[in-house]
């Protein structure tokens, strides 16, 4: 019996020896699997991510703060990073999830750029600002969703008199993670020669699409989900169906010619809860970060309870059981990595 065991000595001798031997094949870059097999392969998801919940009062003289220290020209993106407090300094809300909200006021320009990173904008605070997808000029207001896909050239501009501020939503970490990043600055600034995105709505938003029509790319190519149309299916749902238990009347953002994901590393979701509303408990593997657009409620996650109003970003770790529950009508935007999960089989849930 453990004859190639090195014997005879004390257990502090073997664990010196052990030491010495990790120290020496340590050099050559090998290291030992046992050491670290069980923090490796765990039971059930192990995130570094943790509930939390950024309230807008808060965060909302900050961003008005950040206006008086830098142009959103020197910026180059007026940003203020929700790092989840387990992931300090990674700039990250999940473990693959960016979120940061973006101040623009009025008169000010974000230049021209694109990279291999999708982002959503989703509007929370003022109207007007408009963002542009290749020289396609949407005009945000509160509750919009917009997609700015992978390598496409993007700006902001605020030709509006109010200041405006969106949630950006990126999957930094995932791209980061295959290191697939590629980005380039554009030349141009917003012009004359921008057209409106009514004509992206025009053809890719009422179920139907141009003939002839091929998609070069997995994301859809509508880019703007106005939120009258998507408060209004819902509003229809709550009287035509019962609410789901966990969680309400609840759609998913699609890619309208594929029914796909809208984006296809990024899950986008928007919710009706009704009033008095008592969720029962959920939880599934992509860590969600949820936006409140209107309403009242709580999540009630581990042992927290976040109280949440309009404005509020909250975030619920992967497999972490939660229930939600409101005191008035409420609608949540949400998104996760989920169409990632799904792509690769590992996606699970439990209600
Ligand atoms: C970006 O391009 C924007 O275009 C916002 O508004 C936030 C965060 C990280 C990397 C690129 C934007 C970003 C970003």
């Amino acid at each position: 019996m453990n004859a190639m065991l090195a014997t005879g000595g004390s257990p502090d001798d073997l664990a010196q020896q052990r030491r010495a031997f990790y120290d020496r094949i340590g050099q050559a870059h090998c290291t030992p699997l046992w050491e670290v097999l069980h923090s490796l392969v765990t039971k059930e998801p192990n995130t570094p991510c943790l509930p939390n919940l950024w309230r807008w009062d808060q965060v909302w003289p900050w961003l008005q703060e950040s206006g008086t220290l830098i142009s959103a020209m020197e910026a180059e993106r007026r940003v203020l990073v929700l790092e989840n407090p387990g992931l300090r300094g990674r700039t990250r809300i999940t473990h693959s999830m960016y979120a940061g909200l973006q101040l623009i006021l009025p008169g000010e320009l974000a230049p021209s750029h694109r990279h291999s990173q999708s982002a959503l904008r989703f509007i929370m605070h003022g109207a007007g600002a408009y963002t542009t997808v290749d020289g396609e000029r949407v005009t945000m207001q509160v509750g919009d969703f917009v997609i700015t896909p992978s390598w496409t050239f993007h700006e902001h501009g605020n030709e509006s008199s109010e200041p405006m501020v969106w949630l950006d939503g990126l999957d930094l970490p995932v791209v980061e993670l295959l290191d697939a990043q590629f980005r380039e600055d554009g030349s141009r600034t917003a012009t004359e020669a921008d057209r409106g995105a009514n004509a992206n709505l025009a053809r890719f938003g009422n179920t139907m699409k141009p003939v002839g029509f091929r998609s070069r790319s997995r994301t859809s190519p509508l880019f703007w989900y106005p939120y009258e149309r998507t408060r209004e299916a819902l509003q229809t749902l709550r009287r035509s169906e019962d609410p789901h238990a966990c969680w309400g009347h609840k759609l998913q953002y699609t890619n309208p010619v594929t029914g796909d994901w809208a984006i296809p590393t990024i899950g986008t979701f928007m919710q009706l809860l009704p009033a008095d509303f008592r969720g029962t408990s959920y939880r599934s593997t992509d860590s969600t970060v949820y936006v409140v657009v209107e309403g009242e409620g709580r999540c009630v996650i581990g042992e927290q309870v976040l109280a949440f109003g309009p404005k509020d970003v909250f975030v619920c770790p992967s497999w972490m059981p939660y229930r939600l529950e409101t005191s008035s009508d409420t609608v949540l935007f949400s998104y996760s990595d989920r169409p990632v999960q799904e792509a690769l089989d590992l996606w699970r849930e439990q209600y």
